[in-house]
């Protein structure tokens, strides 16, 4: 089949490139003209594990080429960004303009897919609208479906072919055809709904892991008040079959998680209150962990103290700071004036004055190191090499990342997000 994807983001171009490496002809669509180059080129303008080589196979054989505008073609995936605005609304206006793109190039039999994730409804009363400007008859001369995509960054490739996926039409032909065409490369299983119910599996997936996310921050929050370390009630109440609470931490970062409850929350602000509240909790656990900062340092009467933020990505192991909490902390840091360094390996180019990628010169004269990310190099972190460097030896680790017992034996005063006992 030949098909023409729009959008070759983070989810777009690995996409595109599974269909090209498995038999389709595929023509990428982007607004980014340089993105656009380099694709052709076999050149990333993103990061993900095992794409560089997947594209220059894809382009080499001659299965896939970008370009600016879309082309007739017989499916069409669209695969662009759906923010959220300043107000907490879905901006759908890249889903619009995607969908308005294709309408001069769908033909009678075509099929059009979402990947996007979206507020339910989205396709009912935003696409089929657009889509029926093509003169077409809506499910009988064109089919469209809902099947979102649901990969984690940096293991993308992995979980395109073995997670399940869901499907949902407008109606089941529609489901069927893309059934098929996803049959290709997904070992996972595919499940077939409609295509509202399958925009609402997406934003509820995202939205427990919020929700759940936020119950573990609370009771963090709780335990720090009545002697308890959050981290080992959570761990000891998971071992028992039906729960599974999720862990605390800094705050909630990435593209996702932090904005799919709110497509729910827009539509039913009143009946959504549970979203809501989590959201907000855990958009509040930048300022609990500033002001923990600054409590620590009145606790031991240090003044003008500095303190070294470990970890800027907005989770281990990536290079993604996109609405990282790291970058909320530093903000309420910089409005509370305490001074700190920032260190990263993750993160090469230097995105502040005191970002360094030398770990020895943030930790110079430093008071406190803050880990907020729990990255493998920071667990493997020597205690005595880092307290070395610094005036006090202070740790305050957010996300429970240090082994317990070699800090406080290389003299370190440790404190962990959500543990009163230390
Ligand atoms: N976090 C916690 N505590 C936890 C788990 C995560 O504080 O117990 C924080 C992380 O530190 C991070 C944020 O939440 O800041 C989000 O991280 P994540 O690993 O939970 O998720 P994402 O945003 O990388 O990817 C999610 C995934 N969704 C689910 O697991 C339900 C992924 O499968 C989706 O494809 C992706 O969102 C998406 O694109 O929607």
């Amino acid at each position: 089949k030949s098909l023409c994807v729009v959008g070759l983001g983070y989810i777009g171009l690995p996409t595109s490139v599974m269909f090209a490496i498995n038999g389709h002809k595929v023509h990428g669509v982007d607004v980014n003209e340089t993105a656009v180059n380099m694709v052709n080129n076999k050149q990333l303008h993103i990061e993900e594990n095992g794409l560089e080589e997947r594209l220059a196979e894809a382009v080499d054989s001659g299965m896939f080429k970008a370009s600016t505008e879309p082309e007739e073609a017989d499916v069409f995936i669209i695969a662009v960004p759906s923010p959220i605005r300043e107000d907490k609304t879905a901006n759908l206006d890249y889903v619009r303009n995607a969908t308005e793109a294709i309408v001069p190039y769908v033909k009678k039999g075509n099929l059009v897919i979402l990947e996007s994730t979206v507020p339910p409804r989205t396709v009912e009363d935003v696409m089929v609208p657009v889509l029926e400007r093509s003169g077409l008859n809506i499910g009988e001369d064109i089919f469209i479906a809902h099947s979102p995509e649901r990969v984690i960054p940096g293991k993308v490739f992995q979980e395109l072919v073995d997670n399940d996926r869901i499907v949902g039409g407008i109606n089941e032909k529609s489901s069927q055809m893309t059934k098929e065409l996803y049959e290709g490369f997904v070992k996972g299983n595919i499940h077939l709904t409609d295509a509202t119910t399958a925009e609402m599996v997406k934003v509820i997936e995202n939205t427990y892991r919020d929700v759940n996310i936020a119950f573990a921050n609370e009771l963090a929050m709780i335990s720090e008040k009545i002697g308890v370390n959050a981290w080992e009630a959570i761990r000891l109440a998971n071992f028992h079959p039906r729960v599974n609470i999720h862990t605390p931490g800094p705050g909630v970062g990435g593209h996702c998680i932090a904005v799919d409850p709110w497509f729910l929350a827009e539509i039913e602000p009143e009946l959504s209150k549970i979203i809501q509240l989590s959201r907000n909790t855990n958009d509040h656990m930048p300022t609990f962990t500033a002001n923990k900062i600054e409590e620590i340092l009145k606790s031991k009467g240090i003044t003008d103290g500095k303190v070294a933020i470990f970890g800027l990505s907005f989770k281990a192991n990536i290079d993604d700071q996109r609405e990282s909490p790291s970058l909320e902390v530093i903000k309420k840091l910089v409005e509370k004036g305490i001074s700190f360094t920032t260190y990263d390996p993750h993160i090469k180019e230097n995105v502040a004055s005191n970002q360094t990628q030398d770990m020895d010169e943030a930790l110079d004269q430093a008071d406190v190191v803050v880990v907020l990310t729990d990255h493998n190099e920071f667990k493997e972190l020597e205690p005595e090499r880092v307290g070395s460097k610094m005036n006090n030896r202070i740790v305050f680790d957010t996300k429970n990342a240090l082994p317990l017992g070699t800090w406080e034996d290389a003299g370190f005063m440790i404190k962990r997000l959500g543990d009163s006992k230390n």
